[in-house]
């Protein structure tokens, strides 16, 4: 057996996401471990998370008045020093400066909730509950420099039901994140997933669609 695929995660918030992907790597689902979490926030739930897990987690926040570039320097340097064959985006909050998704361009995965290219940016829940829509869901993406837009891998569709806040909504959603990132985490621990010329290919098919999953 080859040494498991080295992950470091970037979170800001809950971390349900990296311990997903922690759990099937501690269970040995997938050819990947998450061996490091850095927050952008101080209070993360995801930090304690991370350290329950045994994964070693840091802060890392901006400093007061410098830029996205500088912040991106400083973040590539710490994840760096963890030497990841993989970052994964797990609910991280904060645009990535051009310098950092460069570096990292082919080896760096987020997970997003919606269908993408729908709804890129903040606030997809509330934005599918007030267009009226009737599918929903979550997209794990190659990232780019351009914000949402890097290519997809796999994707996962959920209805939305009458009677529908933005809780139960994205419940619904994230149950469906904890399957299919640490599905995509292992495709690529395998060598079987990978960004060529700003093309996602699996199996050695180029992906214009993602795969498809869920419940619709
Ligand atoms: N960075 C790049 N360059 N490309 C992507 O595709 C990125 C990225 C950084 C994060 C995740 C993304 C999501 O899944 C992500 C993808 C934050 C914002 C945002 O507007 C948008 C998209 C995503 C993450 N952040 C505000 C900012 O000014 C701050 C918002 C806040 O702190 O609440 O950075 O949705
Ligand atoms: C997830 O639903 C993820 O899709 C979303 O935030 C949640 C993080 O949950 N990401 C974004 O909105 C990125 N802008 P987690 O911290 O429990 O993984």
């Amino acid at each position: 057996m080859p040494e498991p695929l080295r992950v470091t995660a970037l979170v800001s918030g809950r971390g349900s996401n990296m311990a997903a992907i922690a759990r099937a790597g501690l269970a040995g689902a997938i050819g990947a471990r998450i061996t490091a979490v850095v927050s952008d926030k101080p209070g993360a739930p995801a930090l304690g998370l991370a350290r329950e897990l045994g994964i070693e987690a840091t802060t890392l926040e901006p400093a007061k008045d410098s830029g996205r570039r500088a912040y991106g320097e400083d973040l590539l340097r710490v994840v760096d020093a963890g030497r990841p064959g993989l970052v994964v985006l797990a609910g991280f909050m904060r645009i990535l400066d051009p310098v950092f998704t460069a570096h990292y361009a082919g080896r760096l995965l987020n997970i997003h909730p919606s269908l993408l290219p729908r709804h890129p940016g903040l606030h997809t829940h509330r934005r599918v509950l007030e267009a009226g829509e009737a599918v929903h869901g979550c997209t794990v993406h190659f990232v780019t420099e351009e914000l949402d837009a890097g290519p997809r891998i796999v994707q996962a569709r959920v209805p939305v039901l009458a009677g529908d806040d933005e809780t139960a909504l994205s419940a619904r959603v994230q149950r469906w994140e904890h399957i299919i990132y640490p599905e995509a985490v292992g495709w690529f621990a395998e060598g079987r997933v990978a960004m060529r010329d700003g093309i996602a290919w699996l199996d050695g098919r180029r992906l214009d669609e993602p795969v498809l999953r869920g419940e619709t």
